[in-house]
Protein backbone atom coordinates (compact mmCIF):
# COMPACT_ATOMS: atom_id res chain seq x y z
CA UNK A 1 0.00 0.00 0.00
CA UNK A 2 1.35 3.68 -0.86
CA UNK A 3 2.17 5.27 2.69
CA UNK A 4 2.39 9.34 2.72
CA UNK A 5 5.97 9.67 3.52
CA UNK A 6 4.60 12.89 5.77
CA UNK A 7 1.96 10.90 7.65
CA UNK A 8 2.98 10.99 11.94
CA UNK A 9 5.01 7.61 12.89
CA UNK A 10 2.73 7.23 16.40
CA UNK A 11 2.25 4.47 18.73
CA UNK A 12 -0.98 3.73 20.46
CA UNK A 13 -1.64 4.72 23.95
CA UNK A 14 -3.29 2.56 26.77
CA UNK A 15 -3.89 3.28 30.75
CA UNK A 16 -2.91 0.88 33.20
CA UNK A 17 -5.25 3.27 35.91
CA UNK A 18 -8.48 2.62 33.81
CA UNK A 19 -8.00 -1.11 31.96
CA UNK A 20 -10.37 -3.93 32.11
CA UNK A 21 -8.22 -7.00 33.02
CA UNK A 22 -8.74 -8.84 29.79
CA UNK A 23 -7.25 -5.43 27.53
CA UNK A 24 -4.35 -5.87 30.23
CA UNK A 25 -4.09 -9.69 29.42
CA UNK A 26 -4.38 -8.24 25.31
CA UNK A 27 -1.59 -5.92 25.75
CA UNK A 28 0.80 -8.22 27.05
CA UNK A 29 0.33 -10.52 24.17
CA UNK A 30 2.60 -10.39 21.19
CA UNK A 31 1.19 -10.51 17.46
CA UNK A 32 0.10 -14.48 16.67
CA UNK A 33 2.83 -16.28 15.06
CA UNK A 34 1.17 -19.20 13.27
CA UNK A 35 3.86 -21.90 13.89
CA UNK A 36 1.72 -25.12 12.56
CA UNK A 37 1.22 -23.40 8.96
CA UNK A 38 5.16 -22.33 9.15
CA UNK A 39 6.14 -26.77 10.05
CA UNK A 40 3.52 -27.32 6.87
CA UNK A 41 5.67 -24.69 4.90
CA UNK A 42 9.66 -26.15 6.08
CA UNK A 43 8.58 -29.79 6.14
CA UNK A 44 8.90 -30.89 2.85
CA UNK A 45 12.74 -28.48 2.45
CA UNK A 46 13.96 -30.22 5.33
CA UNK A 47 12.93 -33.71 4.29
CA UNK A 48 14.59 -32.67 0.82
CA UNK A 49 18.00 -32.05 2.64
CA UNK A 50 17.91 -35.07 4.93
CA UNK A 51 17.37 -37.26 2.23
CA UNK A 52 19.36 -35.64 -0.89
CA UNK A 53 21.88 -33.74 0.95
CA UNK A 54 24.08 -31.36 -0.43
CA UNK A 55 22.37 -31.47 -3.86
CA UNK A 56 19.26 -30.25 -2.50
CA UNK A 57 21.40 -28.33 -0.38
CA UNK A 58 22.79 -25.86 -3.55
CA UNK A 59 19.11 -26.25 -5.54
CA UNK A 60 17.35 -24.91 -2.85
CA UNK A 61 20.36 -22.09 -2.24
CA UNK A 62 20.27 -21.64 -5.96
CA UNK A 63 16.15 -20.82 -5.49
CA UNK A 64 16.22 -18.44 -2.50
CA UNK A 65 19.75 -17.20 -2.27
CA UNK A 66 19.76 -16.67 -6.45
CA UNK A 67 23.56 -18.06 -6.44
CA UNK A 68 24.96 -21.61 -8.02
CA UNK A 69 27.54 -22.41 -5.72
CA UNK A 70 29.92 -25.02 -6.35
CA UNK A 71 30.76 -25.89 -2.44
CA UNK A 72 28.49 -24.65 -0.10
CA UNK A 73 30.80 -25.25 2.86
CA UNK A 74 34.44 -23.63 3.65
CA UNK A 75 37.23 -25.25 5.81
CA UNK A 76 40.12 -23.53 7.47
CA UNK A 77 42.05 -21.51 7.20
CA UNK A 78 39.99 -18.91 5.96
CA UNK A 79 41.61 -17.12 2.79
CA UNK A 80 42.26 -13.55 4.13
CA UNK A 81 40.79 -12.50 1.23
CA UNK A 82 37.95 -13.24 2.35
CA UNK A 83 38.33 -10.86 5.41
CA UNK A 84 38.98 -7.56 4.21
CA UNK A 85 37.97 -5.02 6.58
CA UNK A 86 38.01 -1.39 7.60
CA UNK A 87 40.35 -1.27 10.42
CA UNK A 88 38.20 0.76 12.11
CA UNK A 89 35.94 -2.24 12.44
CA UNK A 90 38.48 -4.50 12.90
CA UNK A 91 39.39 -2.83 16.11
CA UNK A 92 35.85 -2.37 17.31
CA UNK A 93 35.06 -6.39 16.47
CA UNK A 94 38.22 -7.02 18.23
CA UNK A 95 37.69 -4.82 21.51
CA UNK A 96 33.84 -6.28 21.62
CA UNK A 97 35.29 -9.27 21.27
CA UNK A 98 37.28 -9.13 24.19
CA UNK A 99 34.57 -7.98 26.09
CA UNK A 100 31.67 -10.82 25.46
CA UNK A 101 34.49 -13.21 25.84
CA UNK A 102 35.63 -11.61 29.03
CA UNK A 103 32.23 -12.25 29.92
CA UNK A 104 31.34 -15.36 29.33
CA UNK A 105 34.60 -17.39 29.84
CA UNK A 106 33.32 -15.91 33.38
CA UNK A 107 30.70 -18.24 32.99
CA UNK A 108 32.48 -21.33 32.31
CA UNK A 109 31.71 -23.98 34.68
CA UNK A 110 34.93 -26.17 35.33
CA UNK A 111 35.18 -27.06 38.66
CA UNK A 112 33.23 -30.10 40.20
CA UNK A 113 30.15 -30.06 42.46
CA UNK A 114 30.86 -32.94 45.03
CA UNK A 115 28.15 -33.06 48.15
CA UNK A 116 28.61 -35.72 50.36
CA UNK A 117 24.76 -36.47 50.99
CA UNK A 118 25.39 -39.47 53.95
CA UNK A 119 28.50 -40.77 55.05
CA UNK A 120 30.00 -42.57 52.66
CA UNK A 121 27.50 -41.57 49.67
CA UNK A 122 29.04 -38.70 47.69
CA UNK A 123 27.43 -37.22 44.87
CA UNK A 124 29.11 -34.86 42.58
CA UNK A 125 28.46 -33.16 39.14
CA UNK A 126 30.48 -31.39 36.63
CA UNK A 127 29.95 -30.10 33.26
CA UNK A 128 31.53 -30.75 29.65
CA UNK A 129 31.19 -29.09 26.48
CA UNK A 130 29.11 -30.15 23.84
CA UNK A 131 30.91 -31.62 21.27
CA UNK A 132 29.12 -30.11 17.94
CA UNK A 133 27.07 -27.12 17.66
CA UNK A 134 25.35 -25.25 14.49
CA UNK A 135 25.32 -21.01 15.16
CA UNK A 136 22.86 -19.65 12.59
CA UNK A 137 23.65 -16.19 11.75
CA UNK A 138 20.94 -14.22 9.70
CA UNK A 139 21.37 -12.59 6.28
CA UNK A 140 18.60 -10.46 4.91
CA UNK A 141 18.02 -6.87 5.68
CA UNK A 142 21.14 -6.36 7.82
CA UNK A 143 24.76 -8.31 8.05
CA UNK A 144 25.42 -8.99 11.61
CA UNK A 145 28.66 -10.11 12.30
CA UNK A 146 27.83 -9.10 16.13
CA UNK A 147 25.42 -12.21 15.92
CA UNK A 148 28.35 -14.37 15.09
CA UNK A 149 30.18 -12.92 17.95
CA UNK A 150 27.24 -13.47 20.53
CA UNK A 151 27.08 -16.97 19.09
CA UNK A 152 30.46 -18.15 18.69
CA UNK A 153 32.74 -16.92 21.52
CA UNK A 154 30.24 -18.76 24.31
CA UNK A 155 31.01 -22.02 22.09
CA UNK A 156 34.63 -21.17 21.89
CA UNK A 157 35.16 -20.59 25.43
CA UNK A 158 33.09 -23.84 26.40
CA UNK A 159 35.33 -25.90 24.64
CA UNK A 160 33.17 -26.67 21.73
CA UNK A 161 35.24 -29.46 19.27
CA UNK A 162 32.97 -28.20 16.09
CA UNK A 163 31.47 -24.81 15.37
CA UNK A 164 29.76 -24.81 12.69
CA UNK A 165 28.48 -21.14 11.39
CA UNK A 166 25.94 -20.82 8.72
CA UNK A 167 24.78 -18.06 7.18
CA UNK A 168 23.28 -17.63 3.72
CA UNK A 169 25.62 -16.39 0.90
CA UNK A 170 25.24 -13.04 -0.66
CA UNK A 171 24.43 -12.69 -4.75
CA UNK A 172 28.14 -13.14 -5.38
CA UNK A 173 28.01 -16.32 -3.20
CA UNK A 174 30.52 -14.79 -0.85
CA UNK A 175 29.96 -13.90 2.45
CA UNK A 176 30.55 -10.49 4.68
CA UNK A 177 34.09 -10.39 4.96
CA UNK A 178 33.02 -9.05 8.84
CA UNK A 179 31.29 -12.19 9.46
CA UNK A 180 34.20 -14.01 7.88
CA UNK A 181 36.72 -12.48 10.13
CA UNK A 182 34.26 -13.21 13.10
CA UNK A 183 34.33 -16.88 12.13
CA UNK A 184 38.33 -16.92 11.98
CA UNK A 185 38.48 -15.03 15.43
CA UNK A 186 36.33 -17.48 17.20
CA UNK A 187 37.69 -20.31 15.46
CA UNK A 188 34.64 -21.59 13.68
CA UNK A 189 35.26 -25.12 12.04
CA UNK A 190 32.80 -24.86 9.00
CA UNK A 191 31.16 -22.00 7.62
CA UNK A 192 28.14 -23.25 5.54
CA UNK A 193 27.38 -21.02 2.66
CA UNK A 194 23.09 -21.34 3.18
CA UNK A 195 20.45 -19.78 5.08
CA UNK A 196 17.04 -20.24 5.95
CA UNK A 197 15.15 -23.97 6.59
CA UNK A 198 17.82 -25.78 4.57
CA UNK A 199 21.11 -24.64 6.77
CA UNK A 200 19.05 -25.63 9.81
CA UNK A 201 18.26 -28.99 8.04
CA UNK A 202 21.74 -29.39 6.96
CA UNK A 203 23.68 -28.93 10.49
CA UNK A 204 21.01 -30.93 12.00
CA UNK A 205 21.11 -34.27 10.47
CA UNK A 206 24.74 -33.41 8.19
CA UNK A 207 25.38 -34.37 4.66
CA UNK A 208 27.98 -35.47 2.52
CA UNK A 209 30.25 -32.09 2.65
CA UNK A 210 27.99 -30.64 6.04
CA UNK A 211 28.99 -31.59 9.97
CA UNK A 212 25.97 -33.07 11.66
CA UNK A 213 25.89 -30.88 14.87
CA UNK A 214 24.43 -31.71 18.38
CA UNK A 215 22.49 -28.72 19.09
CA UNK A 216 21.47 -25.57 16.77
CA UNK A 217 22.08 -22.08 17.89
CA UNK A 218 20.83 -18.92 16.65
CA UNK A 219 17.75 -16.45 15.73
CA UNK A 220 16.54 -16.37 12.51
CA UNK A 221 13.12 -15.72 10.40
CA UNK A 222 10.20 -17.61 10.45
CA UNK A 223 11.43 -20.41 8.09
CA UNK A 224 14.44 -20.92 10.64
CA UNK A 225 12.39 -21.01 13.49
CA UNK A 226 10.11 -23.28 12.27
CA UNK A 227 12.70 -25.50 10.82
CA UNK A 228 14.61 -25.87 14.37
CA UNK A 229 11.48 -26.98 16.29
CA UNK A 230 10.78 -29.45 13.64
CA UNK A 231 14.39 -30.95 13.61
CA UNK A 232 14.51 -31.00 17.62
CA UNK A 233 11.64 -33.35 17.58
CA UNK A 234 13.17 -35.44 15.32
CA UNK A 235 14.55 -38.41 17.04
CA UNK A 236 16.93 -39.36 14.05
CA UNK A 237 18.47 -35.98 14.21
CA UNK A 238 18.86 -35.77 17.64
CA UNK A 239 19.68 -32.42 17.72
CA UNK A 240 18.70 -29.77 20.68
CA UNK A 241 18.17 -26.10 19.76
CA UNK A 242 18.88 -23.05 22.05
CA UNK A 243 15.36 -21.70 22.37
CA UNK A 244 12.23 -20.81 20.75
CA UNK A 245 12.65 -17.08 18.52
CA UNK A 246 10.49 -14.66 17.81
CA UNK A 247 10.94 -11.05 16.78
CA UNK A 248 12.69 -8.92 18.96
CA UNK A 249 11.34 -6.89 21.56
CA UNK A 250 12.49 -3.81 24.14
CA UNK A 251 10.28 -2.49 26.85
CA UNK A 252 11.10 0.43 28.30
CA UNK A 253 10.31 1.97 31.69
CA UNK A 254 10.58 5.78 31.95
CA UNK A 255 9.60 8.65 34.21
CA UNK A 256 10.16 12.69 34.43
CA UNK A 257 13.61 12.10 35.30
CA UNK A 258 14.41 9.87 32.00
CA UNK A 259 15.50 12.13 28.84
CA UNK A 260 12.92 11.67 26.43
CA UNK A 261 15.09 11.92 23.02
CA UNK A 262 17.09 8.75 25.04
CA UNK A 263 14.28 6.66 25.76
CA UNK A 264 12.85 7.45 21.93
CA UNK A 265 16.31 6.49 20.48
CA UNK A 266 16.42 3.06 22.52
CA UNK A 267 12.51 2.33 21.31
CA UNK A 268 13.59 2.88 17.75
CA UNK A 269 17.14 1.28 17.95
CA UNK A 270 14.66 -2.16 18.22
CA UNK A 271 12.15 -0.99 16.08
CA UNK A 272 14.26 -0.80 12.76
CA UNK A 273 15.22 -4.25 13.36
CA UNK A 274 12.19 -5.69 11.65
CA UNK A 275 8.27 -4.81 10.17
CA UNK A 276 7.46 -7.10 12.99
CA UNK A 277 9.58 -6.03 16.14
CA UNK A 278 7.29 -4.40 19.05
CA UNK A 279 8.29 -2.09 21.59
CA UNK A 280 6.72 -0.73 24.64
CA UNK A 281 7.07 2.38 26.61
CA UNK A 282 5.98 2.07 29.75
CA UNK A 283 4.96 5.56 31.10
CA UNK A 284 5.37 6.39 34.88
CA UNK A 285 3.21 9.32 35.76
CA UNK A 286 4.23 11.79 32.78
CA UNK A 287 1.97 14.40 32.38
CA UNK A 288 0.66 14.78 29.18
CA UNK A 289 3.19 16.86 27.85
CA UNK A 290 5.74 14.92 28.59
CA UNK A 291 4.31 11.93 26.71
CA UNK A 292 3.41 14.34 23.57
CA UNK A 293 7.08 15.23 23.62
CA UNK A 294 8.21 11.82 23.65
CA UNK A 295 5.34 11.49 20.73
CA UNK A 296 6.90 14.09 19.11
CA UNK A 297 10.29 13.40 19.53
CA UNK A 298 9.59 9.53 17.88
CA UNK A 299 8.07 10.42 14.35
CA UNK A 300 10.69 13.38 14.72
CA UNK A 301 13.85 10.77 14.52
CA UNK A 302 12.09 7.99 13.18
CA UNK A 303 11.14 10.26 9.78
CA UNK A 304 15.56 10.93 10.29
CA UNK A 305 16.30 6.96 9.92
CA UNK A 306 17.31 5.43 7.06
CA UNK A 307 15.14 2.47 7.60
CA UNK A 308 11.93 4.49 8.51
CA UNK A 309 9.71 2.11 6.38
CA UNK A 310 10.60 -0.49 9.05
CA UNK A 311 9.85 1.74 11.56
CA UNK A 312 7.27 3.01 10.61
CA UNK A 313 5.42 -0.42 10.79
CA UNK A 314 6.71 -1.41 13.49
CA UNK A 315 5.72 1.55 15.83
CA UNK A 316 2.59 1.46 14.16
CA UNK A 317 2.17 -2.00 16.05
CA UNK A 318 3.52 -0.90 19.04
CA UNK A 319 2.45 1.12 22.58
CA UNK A 320 2.69 3.57 25.09
CA UNK A 321 1.30 2.34 28.75
CA UNK A 322 0.70 4.68 31.44
CA UNK A 323 1.72 3.68 34.92
CA UNK A 324 1.15 5.46 38.19
CA UNK A 325 3.93 4.11 39.86
CA UNK A 326 7.42 2.29 39.23
CA UNK A 327 5.77 -0.80 40.98
CA UNK A 328 3.11 -0.87 39.07
CA UNK A 329 5.12 -0.35 36.19
CA UNK A 330 7.62 -3.46 36.78
CA UNK A 331 4.60 -5.80 37.50
CA UNK A 332 3.51 -5.01 33.71
CA UNK A 333 6.91 -6.03 32.58
CA UNK A 334 6.94 -8.73 34.73
CA UNK A 335 4.02 -9.78 33.19
CA UNK A 336 4.86 -9.17 29.86
CA UNK A 337 8.54 -10.70 30.43
CA UNK A 338 10.70 -8.57 27.66
CA UNK A 339 13.39 -9.64 25.63
CA UNK A 340 15.07 -6.35 26.40
CA UNK A 341 14.27 -4.24 29.72
CA UNK A 342 15.33 -0.17 29.87
CA UNK A 343 14.84 1.34 33.15
CA UNK A 344 15.07 5.10 32.71
CA UNK A 345 13.53 5.58 36.15
CA UNK A 346 15.06 7.70 38.88
CA UNK A 347 17.80 5.50 40.98
CA UNK A 348 17.43 2.81 38.23
CA UNK A 349 19.51 0.98 39.79
CA UNK A 350 17.49 -0.05 42.43
CA UNK A 351 14.66 -1.39 40.82
CA UNK A 352 16.22 -4.78 39.11
CA UNK A 353 15.80 -6.25 42.25
CA UNK A 354 11.87 -6.43 41.22
CA UNK A 355 12.16 -7.50 37.86
CA UNK A 356 11.28 -11.28 37.70
CA UNK A 357 11.03 -11.80 33.97
CA UNK A 358 13.49 -10.39 31.08
CA UNK A 359 15.81 -11.58 28.93
CA UNK A 360 18.35 -8.67 29.87
CA UNK A 361 18.34 -5.46 31.62
CA UNK A 362 19.73 -1.94 30.92
CA UNK A 363 20.08 0.15 34.14
CA UNK A 364 20.36 3.91 34.14
CA UNK A 365 20.43 6.70 30.74
CA UNK A 366 23.96 5.81 30.00
CA UNK A 367 23.06 2.01 29.16
CA UNK A 368 21.64 2.06 26.11
CA UNK A 369 20.56 -1.99 24.43
CA UNK A 370 23.16 -1.07 21.68
CA UNK A 371 25.91 -1.97 24.04
CA UNK A 372 24.87 -5.02 24.70
CA UNK A 373 23.56 -5.55 21.63
CA UNK A 374 27.91 -5.13 20.50
CA UNK A 375 29.94 -4.92 23.00
CA UNK A 376 29.16 -4.41 26.45
CA UNK A 377 29.73 -8.09 27.39
CA UNK A 378 26.45 -9.67 27.35
CA UNK A 379 24.71 -11.99 24.85
CA UNK A 380 22.07 -10.75 22.69
CA UNK A 381 20.43 -13.77 22.31
CA UNK A 382 17.81 -13.98 24.48
CA UNK A 383 14.41 -15.23 24.33
CA UNK A 384 11.71 -13.30 22.72
CA UNK A 385 7.88 -13.83 23.22
CA UNK A 386 7.37 -13.86 26.46
CA UNK A 387 9.60 -17.16 27.17
CA UNK A 388 11.74 -14.50 29.68
CA UNK A 389 9.67 -16.53 32.14
CA UNK A 390 11.07 -19.65 31.67
CA UNK A 391 13.72 -19.16 29.39
CA UNK A 392 17.73 -17.64 29.73
CA UNK A 393 19.25 -16.02 27.09
CA UNK A 394 22.67 -17.53 25.29
CA UNK A 395 24.94 -17.89 27.67
CA UNK A 396 28.33 -19.92 27.92
CA UNK A 397 26.48 -23.08 29.83
CA UNK A 398 24.29 -23.44 26.91
CA UNK A 399 27.26 -24.63 25.24
CA UNK A 400 27.42 -27.18 28.07
CA UNK A 401 25.80 -29.78 29.58
CA UNK A 402 26.06 -31.71 33.27
CA UNK A 403 27.30 -35.06 33.97
CA UNK A 404 26.44 -36.02 37.30
CA UNK A 405 28.35 -39.19 38.99
CA UNK A 406 28.47 -41.42 42.38
CA UNK A 407 30.45 -43.10 44.44
CA UNK A 408 28.94 -44.80 47.16
CA UNK A 409 31.63 -46.88 49.83
CA UNK A 410 30.91 -50.05 51.83
CA UNK A 411 29.95 -48.36 54.66
CA UNK A 412 27.94 -45.68 53.10
CA UNK A 413 26.04 -48.93 51.14
CA UNK A 414 25.36 -50.70 54.56
CA UNK A 415 23.23 -47.46 55.61
CA UNK A 416 21.67 -46.07 51.93
CA UNK A 417 21.10 -49.79 50.70
CA UNK A 418 18.34 -50.75 52.95
CA UNK A 419 16.61 -47.42 52.46
CA UNK A 420 16.78 -48.34 48.43
CA UNK A 421 15.78 -51.75 48.89
CA UNK A 422 12.63 -50.72 51.08
CA UNK A 423 11.91 -48.06 47.81
CA UNK A 424 12.24 -50.73 45.10
CA UNK A 425 10.20 -53.01 47.00
CA UNK A 426 7.44 -50.40 47.05
CA UNK A 427 7.77 -50.32 43.46
CA UNK A 428 7.85 -53.92 42.69
CA UNK A 429 11.30 -54.22 41.17
CA UNK A 430 12.75 -56.91 42.73
CA UNK A 431 15.73 -56.84 40.15
CA UNK A 432 16.58 -53.46 41.83
CA UNK A 433 16.74 -54.83 45.02
CA UNK A 434 18.21 -57.59 44.15
CA UNK A 435 21.37 -55.28 43.09
CA UNK A 436 21.33 -53.61 46.67
CA UNK A 437 20.99 -56.80 48.60
CA UNK A 438 23.53 -59.53 46.66
CA UNK A 439 25.71 -56.78 48.24
CA UNK A 440 24.64 -56.44 51.98
CA UNK A 441 24.64 -59.82 52.02
CA UNK A 442 28.50 -60.30 50.85
CA UNK A 443 29.24 -57.25 53.26
CA UNK A 444 27.35 -59.10 56.29
CA UNK A 445 29.72 -62.21 55.67
N1 LIG B 1 18.70 -6.46 19.22
C1 LIG B 1 18.98 -7.65 18.46
C2 LIG B 1 20.45 -7.95 18.33
C3 LIG B 1 21.18 -7.07 17.38
N2 LIG B 1 21.10 -5.74 17.34
C4 LIG B 1 22.08 -7.42 16.42
C5 LIG B 1 21.96 -5.28 16.43
N3 LIG B 1 22.53 -6.29 15.85
C6 LIG B 1 18.27 -8.85 19.07
O1 LIG B 1 18.11 -8.83 20.38
ZN1 LIG C 1 19.46 -4.69 18.16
Amino acid sequence: PEVNPDEPIRMRTYDLGNISKPDRAKLLRRPVLNSDQMIAKVKPIVDDVRIRGDVALRELTAKFDKIKLTDVVTFPPYASETMQIDESVRIAIDKAYANIRKFHEAQVENSTLVVETMPGVTCSRFARPIARVGLYVPGGTAILPSTALMLGIPAQVAGCKEIVLATPPRSDGSISPEVMYVAHLVGASAILKAGGAQAVAAMAYGTQTVPKVDKIFGPGNQWVTAAKMLVQNDTDALVSIDMPAGPSEVLVIADCTSTPAFVVADLLSQAEHGVDSQVVLVAVNLSDEELSAIETAVDEQAHALPRVGIVRESVAKSIIVKASSPEEAISFSNDYAPEHLIIHLKNASEKVSQVDNAGSVFVGPYSPESCGDYASGTNHTLPTNGYARQFSGVNTLSFQKHITSQEVTAAGLMELGPIVATLADCEGLEAHANAVRIRLRELAK
